[in-house]
């Protein structure tokens, strides 16, 4: 069994990824500086589901399972000495890596959070990467990548696995054939943070012979997993306020509680989704399958289909009768975009995916009627905007 590190292993992925892996019987330690509780904080928002703290989720899994989960306040960002003190210490197999700020309309609120989200997640990547160097550790890195590196402009071509073969004339005008990353087209700074991470990963696997699996997951829907079920003590994360939360999630919430479907400009936009069990699932795949040293960084699409925002809420509004409401769209985005994805490699690896046709709508519906007095209404509209104006003057508010 592993020694495996889960950096950000208090949010939404990484504490069912823990409790999964932990399951499987490695062992498991969380390092996560607890940031997500306090933006919630900040933001005047919480989870719908009400989580317990890190210590009772720890001490209440130990009850369940028998199995303990060791936990260290952390920031990978700012403590460098700190992280590499539990690198040294616990030398792990396998480090799976969330540890970051995830919401995009969060990263786009003001100057100060475009800032924040780039000081975190660059150099939490970054403090990682020198710190396993320095010590000389070979753990297989899993980083939560975004399905959002690529942009949502391949209409009509199938995303690869990150990258592309390209020919490039030679100077003969022979058409040398060369491996590139996928070119990068992030839609807000907390999608260009995943793309400044891709860079560093094939650097420190190029030159420190690093071994990473860099997962560009879709949209994450879903609460509950085999073990968070397990005790009202273990249960998951739910964002739903205008920044955290995703869009399926948010749609199920809104129709709990009587709010129309807000959907962003027309909804042609196509994304690509997830279910949790599945997020756990490949996450334990990709750790029993690193890649060798010298062979680069493996990328793989983690997302098990595609859906149009317009059609999702179409399909939550003839499942609860919720209204469908067409607000102005707060992101500069592509109004409609179609979207194809290869997800071959989990699927080789033998994923069975979740999907919405699964019923699991219902059990996350059921979720958000249990605990729709737990709402504050005012945190569903999305405020953040894409536009400077709007944002500086929030900084200075
Ligand atoms: P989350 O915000 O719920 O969890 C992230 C955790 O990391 C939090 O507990 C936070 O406190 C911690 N963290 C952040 N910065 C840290 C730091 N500097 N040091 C230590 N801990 C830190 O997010 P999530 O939804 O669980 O997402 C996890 C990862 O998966 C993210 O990297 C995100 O980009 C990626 N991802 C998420 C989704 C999704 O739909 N939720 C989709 C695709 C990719
Ligand atoms: N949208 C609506 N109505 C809403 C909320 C969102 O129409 O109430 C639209 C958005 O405009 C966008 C789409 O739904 O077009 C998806 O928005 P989202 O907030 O669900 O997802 P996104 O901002 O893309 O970010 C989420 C996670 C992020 C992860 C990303 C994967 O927060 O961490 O990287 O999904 S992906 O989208 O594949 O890049």
């Amino acid at each position: 069994m592993a020694r495996i590190i889960i950096i950000g292993g208090d949010g939404f992925c990484g504490w069912p990824t823990a409790l999964h892996l932990s399951a499987k019987g490695h062992d498991i330690t969380i390092v996560d500086n607890l940031s997500r509780r306090a933006i919630d904080r900040e933001l005047g928002a919480d989870s719908l589901t009400p989580i317990a703290d890190i210590t009772t989720r720890c001490k209440a899994w130990r009850e369940v399972s028998g199995r303990p989960i060791t936990f260290h306040n952390l920031d990978i960002a700012t403590d460098y000495e700190g992280l590499r003190m539990v690198l040294d210490g616990v030398e792990p197999d396998a480090i799976v890596h969330f540890g970051e700020q995830r919401a995009a309309p969060y990263s786009m609120r003001s100057p100060r959070a475009k800032r924040y989200t780039v000081d975190n997640n660059v150099s939490g990547t970054h403090n990682l990467l020198v710190a396993i160097t320095e010590l000389e550790l070979d753990p297989h890195i899993v980083h939560l990548g975004t399905m959002g590196v690529y942009g949502y402009d391949g209409d009509g071509l199938e995303l690869p696995e990150g990258y592309l073969e390209v020919f490039v004339k030679g100077h003969e005008g022979q058409m040398i054939p060369r491996e590139i990353l996928y070119p990068v087209n992030p839609g807000s700074v907390y999608h260009m943070t995943k793309c400044l991470d891709q860079l560093a990963f094939q650097y420190y696997a190029k030159n420190d012979g690093l071994r990473v699996t860099d997962l560009h997951q879709g949209i994450v829907w879903g609460t509950q997993t085999d073990e968070t079920r397990q005790d009202d003590r273990l249960i998951n994360r739910f964002d739903y306020d205008g920044d955290y939360g995703t869009v399926l999630n948010r749609f199920l919430m809104q129709a709990a509680v009587g709010h129309p479907l807000t959907v962003h400009g027309t909804g042609g936009q196509t994304r690509a989704f997830i279910n949790i069990q599945d997020t756990v699932r490949c996450i334990s795949m990709a750790i029993e399958n690193p890649p060798k040293s010298g062979d680069g960084v493996r990328i793989r699409n983690q997302m098990t289909e595609t859906h149009c925002i317009r059609d999702l809420a179409i399909l939550v509004s003839k499942a609860t009768g919720a209204k469908v409401q067409y607000v102005d769209n707060p992101r500069n985005e592509a109004a409609e975009n179609g979207l194809t994805v290869s997800n071959k490699s989990f699927i080789d690896l033998g994923l069975d995916p979740i999907t919405l046709e699964n019923g699991l709508l219902d059990e996350t519906l059921e979720i958000s009627r249990k605990y729709a007095d737990r709402v504050i209404m005012d945190c569903i509209p999305a405020r953040s905007t894409w536009t400077p104006a709007q944002a500086n003057k929030k900084d200075a508010a």
